[in-house]
């Protein structure tokens, strides 16, 4: 018997206990010892077999970390097979997350007990695969085919209560759950309950799948895996016999198995834990929270207050004036009414989160005593460095003074006040309350203490807190300059706008550039670009169109117009006519003669300057590894997940390849397109950037 699954025998019950913490996953120690159980319980005159898991879970699924090696025997399926042949009855007790393979084990057992509290589904396709131990032949089985497609294809877990009501399981009832399975066992042999083999339940109604095919596609935005696990369910309805759809279900999920999005989204699920786990944070407590002081109650403040109200933080808004604290207290409500409407806390909660975890201020004093502070005031340094001066002023000793900015140098904001070791960068993206990712960024007199309090307040505002070093623009806005230039170089050159955006959500990406630039508002970009101004190299091609439409007061969603025309209570916006022509003037102006671009060669340019800049980025220190780079990209930038991120999508499409069209893109402009000296010793030396993910976490 494996160490992995302890084997008992208490009257007529077999006990099978998963003991492999943390989650218990099935790995293949755990595998074999589930085999090896079964097969001692029936040579034992055991009548009936427990399976459940110590610690804080059943099974939570397949061991993820044995993706992409040679499968060792018993593989799941044949297990989940020969659990289910069994001629004793077994019973499954969970609590925690029955996940994945878990849920199959479970299903293959021919009842299913859970506490209340327990969880299960089949969250394989935000892994880029599908159930493939019979999960997506079983489950309609027992829920029905609409109930199974939608657990399998959106992957989102169930409560036991709503499983019950499923008929996935057959009770749930409060308790442990190996006295709650050993008594369940114990009457199902009392009543002399027969054995119940889901494979042998007829198979499910058939529904029209090719029309519900297309709506996943277009729903995954290119993502296969929900998708193509609707048709291993077709075959469950379809199939001539059970084994012939566990057929189809394994040539399914080897597909998926073996395909760049299953590579792109289990990279996405290590790397999501891996971001906020430091090797420098090792050992370092952060510094206490309970009350935060928020500087600015415009959209930014609000929704960062909002964010810190919701984790049962003491919140004081600092605003100019009565009025605009009043402004501000309004915004916060209404974010706080969505949290109701969708459920998240009661009427009551939101009494008490406004009204008495919320406090307004028109005075620093007010700040005196809160641990952390962060301001959202306007973006500018002479106005940052007021803020930074007052509250150098009145924060009581040890307090972290933390600074929203998207761009600019939070070493000159921190000089400015005697502490700059409690100063830091906490980059919030807008709107704050929703957006996952903050840059937790960390000046050269950063004390390491304030760094670890910037991630433990990430961590309980439920955010991907990644660290960033100092440089305009930090990890995510410096790399968006870059490929957004990329585009407006394209532009000059003869591609719209509007192509542009096509061929990048054709890729995954949530919105393209240009309407990513007129939601988050023109004149953004158009006040970075002044400031810059004045640095810009005389070799840097800058495109006056952009420029152009925020000189005619539009600023895009907030004015109507901007790439796009918005209407009034429309989703989304149409080409803004007007726009072609100033694109016209530009090129005209620059005397360059428009030629046509393929939406690969748009892709494959975007992405080649999206990972060059990400290389100078991680080669610099900027980021400390690649992976924090695809983090900052997937949850602040849209980038699509079944990609993994810039980085691991270079590492996929080839560092060669990508290097060889940097060279050729260098012939046309050797400004722009200088190879990252990290992307040119990387090729050399034959490795890749998660090689250096490896090395360095
Ligand atoms: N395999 C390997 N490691 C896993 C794992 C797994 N399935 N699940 C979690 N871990 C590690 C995780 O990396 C972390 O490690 C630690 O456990 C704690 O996790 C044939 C193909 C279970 C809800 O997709 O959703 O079954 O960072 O920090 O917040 O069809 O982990 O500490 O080193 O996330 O309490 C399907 C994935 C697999 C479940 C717990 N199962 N896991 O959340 O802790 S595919 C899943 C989760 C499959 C079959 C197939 C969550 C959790 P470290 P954690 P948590």
């Amino acid at each position: 018997m494996s160490n992995a699954i302890k084997y008992e025998k208490i009257g007529d019950i077999a006990v099978l206990t998963a003991q492999n913490p943390p989650v218990n996953a099935l790995g293949v120690d755990v595998r074999k010892g589930l085999l090896a159980g079964i097969q001692q319980a029936e040579n034992d005159g055991a009548k009936a077999v427990l399976i459940y898991g110590d610690g804080r879970t059943y099974f939570a699924g397949a061991d993820i970390r044995e993706f992409g090696k040679p499968m060792l025997d018993p593989g799941l399926p044949d297990l989940c097979n020969r659990i289910e042949a069994s001629p004793l009855i077994v019973v499954s007790s969970m609590h925690g997350t029955a996940l994945g393979g878990g849920l199959e084990v479970a299903l293959s057992s021919h009842y299913r007990i859970a506490v209340p509290s327990a969880k299960m589904g089949l969250p394989e396709v935000h892994l880029g695969i599908l159930p493939g131990a019979g999960g997506t032949q079983r489950l309609p089985r027992v829920a029905g085919t609409e109930a199974a497609l939608d657990m399998i294809t959106s992957g989102r877990p169930i409560k036991a209560g709503e499983a019950l009501e499923k008929g996935i399981i057959d009770r749930v009832t409060e308790g442990e759950p190996r006295e709650i399975g050993l008594a369940y066992a114990q009457e199902l042999l009392d009543a002399g309950a027969a054995r119940r083999a889901v494979g042998d339940m007829p198979a499910p109604e058939a529904i029209d799948f090719d029309v519900r095919y297309e709506t996943l596609l277009k729903k995954g935005r290119g993502q296969l895996s929900p998708a193509t696990a609707m048709r291993a369910v077709q075959a469950a309805c379809e199939a001539d016999s059970f084994e012939a759809g566990i057929k189809r279900e394994r040539e399914l999920f080897m597909e998926l198995m073996n395909s760049d999005q299953r590579l792109g989204m289990v990279h996405a699920f290590f790397s999501e834990r891996a971001v906020s786990k430091l090797p420098e944070l090792k050992g370092v407590a952060p510094r206490a929270l309970a009350d935060i002081g928020v500087i600015g109650g415009g959209t930014m403040g609000a929704g960062i207050a909002t964010a810190a109200l919701l984790s049962g933080l003491s919140v004081t808004m600092l605003e100019m004036t009565d009025e605009a604290a009043t402004a501000a207290k309004d915004r916060i409500a209404g974010n706080l009414q969505g949290a109701v409407k969708r459920g998240k806390i009661s009427a009551d909660q939101f009494e008490a989160l406004t009204n008495q975890s919320l406090t307004l201020a028109t005075d620093y004093t007010s700040l005196a005593n809160a641990d952390l502070v962060v301001e959202a005031v306007f973006e500018e340094m002479s106005v940052k460095k007021i803020v930074f001066t007052q509250l150098d002023e009145v924060c009581k000793p040890g307090a972290v003074l933390a600074t929203n900015t998207s761009y600019l140098d939070v070493n000159e904001i921190a000089a400015c006040t005697k502490r700059p070791e409690d100063v830091i960068g906490l980059h919030f993206f807008s709107p704050a309350h929703v957006m996952k990712l903050l840059e937790v960024v960390v000046a050269d007199k950063t004390s390491i203490d304030v760094v670890a309090t910037g991630f433990a307040l990430g961590k309980m505002l439920n955010k991907i807190s990644v660290r960033a070093g100092v440089c305009d623009g930090f990890i995510g806005n410096r790399i968006l300059s870059t490929y957004r230039a990329c585009a407006d170089h394209m532009i000059l050159d003869g591609a719209s706008p509007y192509q542009i955006d096509k061929a990048l959500t054709g890729f995954g990406f949530a919105m393209g550039p240009f309407a990513v630039a007129d939601l988050a508002g023109l004149d953004i970009g158009w006040a970075s670009r002044k400031r810059l101004a004045p640095t810009r190299d005389a070799r840097e091609r800058v495109p006056s169109f952009p420029d152009k439409l925020c000189e005619d007061g539009h600023f895009g969603q907030k004015t109507g117009k901007g790439y796009y025309v918005y209407e009034a209570g429309k989703r989304g916006g149409t080409p803004n006519p007007d726009v072609p022509a100033l694109i016209e003037a530009n090129r005209a102006e620059l005397a360059i003669t428009p030629r046509d671009f393929t939406d690969a060669e748009i892709t494959r340019r975007y992405m080649c300057a999206m990972v060059n800049e990400a290389a100078k980025v991680v080669g610099e220190g900027i980021a400390q590894r690649p992976l924090d780079v695809d983090m900052t990209l997937l949850f602040g930038y849209g980038f699509p997940r079944y990609r993994g991120g810039p980085l691991k999508w270079a590492d996929i499409e080839g560092l060669d390849g990508i290097l060889a069209d940097i060279m050729a893109y260098a012939k046309e402009d050797d400004y722009f397109w200088q190879p990252a000296p990290l992307l040119q010793q990387l090729v050399a030396e034959g490795r890749t950037f998660d090689d250096l993910n490896r090395e360095n976490s």
